[in-house]
């Protein structure tokens, strides 16, 4: 009994931190149900633990309470059980956690350890009395359990049903955990959201042509800087008559720079990754985890890849732990040829929890010169982080008495600090000669202080002397400075992260004819809309007069909104066409996501695909550089030419794989390297030539599956986005016109991978492969010998050991415009040293696209 009265006194005061707005009655008298079924449950049966049970049930609750109550403080919505997966960075986050924990929160855990001895007390009482009914009455549960359901069955038909699902704490983690076994093909369903249309209307709309300041970037290296906890406020403010940020207010106060002053941040709940990943991609943030997590092994065609198609190198730069927010492994696969991380920074005092502001900066100038021109540089701070407690010595800014230890107060030391590394940063590159050539984007990655903090609250409102809100608190500056221009220049247009992208593609006169971009370039375009879903509900958003903030409950009608400008109320109604088109953009984006599109895209190989596959008579030889060797690498087993060799590599990302083709006695083709030592260390046979069959039913090490030339044509015919690699050592010519002859069409998708010169003309002239790939490994060609002969022969590319590519052969191809591939690299460092020395393709076992 005492255990149901202090749980419904929770439950009133969940409500409560949870900042439940309607229909509070309804919320409670659930929860109570709930609660009542339990117990009643649990004191009804003839369990001999259930005072154990009982209070175990309690202990759940009211821990789930208050980490719920934590989380909607911060966050403004319930905790996914999916959440539990991000601990980890809950732990590096600890700082900040401890900051939201409010003394209310604190009662829900406080009574916990006298309710310990009064449990123990009231075992005893129970044992000394038996009470134990002999039967489990389940009369009074069952009939609790039919109210709710009633009560569901009710709110339901009349249209209520997101009320509780929203807010109800029982009827908010059933659904949650139900939505947790639903398998991702369920959520990735929704064939008919995305059509081809939509596509050729979102290009158009992401793209400018020859508008205001298009290409004034064009060539020049590219510095873009996401500031840590940079809003908008700061900049250009005096505080008792201290400039907070004088450096970037020099940046933005000059004749070459465009000042964003109305820009937003648009992060889910990856906060920092999301940031950057919005950034680069101009896609909508998950809302279910981390978008790196969740989404980092898709493929995206982002700023990276768009400027490396440029031909720009990209790299990125954070002093924190490489694998903090999986950084380690997405940049990569964003496109970052290198992420230089804390572990390649000398770290020498750190402040909050990485490599100092300053030492970053210093130590990140030898890098950029290191990169040689045109660089893409993405360079994320990290000093001023939330809480923003910085040693003393390091506090610039007199604070008046009543803002020292706030956060208000801190924060201003921290970005007043950050502020003064840009500024040394800008003039380090000054004096590197690199400022003069390279166009700097920086940006805030989201807010510092949330309006939803009462003490962050009542300081902000009280120095802005209006109602500190989500528009102010999500405002973050854009700046970009464009040597040598003559633009100074406010811009007021409504945009977001998602924006960056088309904006800066415009600036640097680049188009992204490939990807999807769902943002528009601010300097050309008004039709941007800033649809926020973290900290506001889905649907809530941003345009040029207004805001417009979801309510919770789902319910549109309890929504709110105000004019940006005189920050004064308007009717909702004028919000609900923008409130339904930017949750079917959020919807498509999703549909994006979930379903890899930009991928298809790429290769062309979907329903999607705007571009006709049927005029792409030669293979686009972009992003392909890499071959998988002899399928790939699998179970750590090399050289297989295994069916799960193949999956493997597919799923990695490769589109071309190469595969050995032997003899069996009887004269077919079957994947195998060769008949020595690959034969007995796959197969553990003697080495010798087998027949078809006896290939057929050899056993592969570790359960792999070996493939026939006819199996790998049905894989081919299920992975037509993919390019076969032959190799064959003996007969080539023969087997290529077997297999042609056997599957016409099938040079398509096939490269053969040649050794003798002589080879070439019979498969190209006779047998219709149009892409040939000469090895030249075995047979000792010379430059000049190679040279003439692909200069009367066009080729897909000429391979070579490592040691040939580290000479002059690759320079010598390049000028003829014929592709290097290199064998076989399967170590980092050696790539970087040989895509310098123009090689443009790699053989590798391990390395990935
Ligand atoms: C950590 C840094 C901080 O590497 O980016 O992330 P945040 O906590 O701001 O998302
Ligand atoms: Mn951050």
């Amino acid at each position: 009994m005492l255990f149901a009265i202090l749980l419904t006194l929770k439950t009133a005061l969940f409500i409560y931190l949870t900042r439940v707005e309607y229909n509070h009655i309804l919320i409670f008298t659930v929860s109570l149900l709930y609660i009542l079924f339990f117990f009643t449950l649990i004191y009804l049966s003839k369990n001999k633990k259930k005072h154990t049970l009982a209070f175990t049930f309690y202990n759940i609750i009211s821990a789930i309470m208050f980490a719920d109550a934590m989380y909607y403080y911060y966050f403004n919505a319930l905790p996914s059980i999916a959440m539990v997966k991000q601990l980890k960075v809950v732990g590096a986050i600890g700082d900040s956690v401890k900051d939201i924990i409010s003394p209310l929160n604190i009662l829900f855990l406080i009574d916990i350890p006298f309710l310990m001895i009064y449990s123990k007390w009231k075992k005893k009482m129970a044992r000394e009395r038996k009470i134990y009914p002999k039967k489990w009455r389940v009369g009074i549960p069952s009939a609790i359990l039919a109210i709710i359901v009633i009560f569901n069955i009710v709110l339901n038909s009349f249209g209520y049903s997101e009320i509780l699902g929203k807010q109800e704490l029982f009827t908010y983690h059933g659904k949650d955990i139900i939505e947790q076994f639903k398998s991702q093909e369920e959520m990735a369903s929704g064939e008919s959201m995305l059509d081809k249309e939509d596509i050729e209307y979102l290009r158009k709309r992401s793209t400018t042509e020859n508008g205001k300041h298009t290409g004034i970037g064009k060539g020049k290296n590219l510095i873009v800087l996401q500031v840590e906890a940079l809003q908008n406020f700061v900049v250009n403010m005096k505080y008792d008559g201290q400039e907070i940020t004088p450096n970037i207010n020099k940046f933005i106060n000059n004749n070459s720079s465009i000042y964003f002053d109305r820009y937003y941040q648009l992060v889910g709940k990856g906060s920092t990754s999301d940031a950057e990943f919005v950034t680069n991609n101009s896609l909508y943030p998950s809302m279910e985890d981390p978008t790196y997590e969740q989404f980092g092994d898709n493929t995206f065609y982002g700023l990276p890849k768009i400027l490396k198609d440029e031909g720009y190198r990209s790299w990125s730069f954070h002093g924190y732990k490489p694998e903090f927010w999986s950084r380690d492994k997405v940049h990569p696969k964003q496109g970052f040829e290198r992420f230089i991380s804390e572990k390649d920074y000398k770290v020498g005092e750190t402040v909050g929890f990485g490599l100092r502001d300053e030492d970053f900066f210093e130590q990140t100038i030898p890098y950029l010169k290191e990169m040689g021109e045109p660089f893409h540089a993405f360079i994320i701070t990290l000093t001023s982080h939330t809480p923003f407690n910085m040693p003393e010595k390091y506090h610039e800014i007199d604070l008046r008495p009543e803002h020292v230890d706030t956060m208000f107060g801190n924060y201003l030391q921290a970005i007043h600090y950050t502020d003064k590394a840009l500024g040394q940063f800008f003039e380090n590159l000054k004096k590197e000669g690199l400022y003069d050539n390279t166009v700097i984007a920086m940006y805030g990655d989201h807010f510092a202080l949330s309006s939803l903090d009462d003490e962050n609250k009542e300081v902000m409102t009280d120095y802005l002397g209006y109602e500190y809100d989500f528009d102010d608190m999500m405002n973050i500056p854009l700046v970009v400075h464009v040597p040598g221009e003559d633009i100074k220049e406010t811009v007021s247009t409504v945009g977001s992260q998602m924006d960056f992208l088309p904006t800066i593609l415009n600036i640097m006169g680049i188009k992204n004819e490939k990807g999807i971009m769902f943002g528009v370039d601010m300097l050309n375009s008004t039709e941007g809309i800033v649809a926020q879903q973290i900290h506001m509900w889905k649907g809530s958003f941003f345009d040029q007069e207004k805001m417009f903030v979801m309510s919770r409950d789902g319910i549109f009608d309890h929504s709110r909104a105000k004019d940006l400008k005189t920050k004064k109320p308007i009717d909702v109604n004028q919000c609900r066409e923008t409130y339904e088109k930017v949750i079917s953009e959020i919807d498509k984006s999703n549909f994006i996501l979930r379903n890899d599109i930009i991928k298809d895209l790429l290769e062309g190989n979907d329903k999607f695909s705007v571009k006709d596959r049927s005029d792409e008579k030669n293979i686009d030889i972009e992003n392909k550089e890499y071959i998988a060797l002899s399928g790939g690498e699998v179970k750590g087993i090399p050289s297989t030419n295994s069916l799960e060799a193949l999956n493997e590599s597919y799923k990695k990302g490769f589109r071309l794989i190469q595969v050995d083709l032997q003899w069996t006695t009887d004269e077919k083709l079957v994947l195998l390297h060769d008949w020595d030592e690959t034969v007995s260390q796959l197969f553990f046979v003697s080495p010798k030539k087998y027949s078809y069959e006896e290939f057929k039913n050899f056993k592969m090490v570790e359960g792999l599956h070996q493939m026939t030339f006819e199996d790998l044509k049905k894989w081919m015919d299920e992975h037509s986005a993919a390019h076969i690699v032959l190799n064959i050592q003996e007969d080539t010519v023969k087997a290529l016109r077997t297999i042609r002859e056997t599957y016409p069409g099938i040079q398509e998708n096939i490269i053969p991978e040649i050794s003798d010169m002589q080879d070439y003309y019979p498969a190209n002239a006779v047998d219709n492969y149009r892409n040939i790939i000469l090895n030249i490994s075995s047979k000792d060609y010379s430059d000049k010998e190679v040279i003439d002969f692909i200069k009367t022969y066009k080729h897909f590319g000429i391979a070579m050991s490592l040691d040939r590519a580290r000479g002059e052969l690759p320079k010598k191809l390049e000028d003829e415009e014929v592709p290097t591939y290199v064998y076989t690299i399967d170590d980092k460092r050696e790539k970087t040293e040989i895509i310098k020395n123009n090689v443009f393709g790699i053989y590798t076992n391990r390395l990935e696209p």
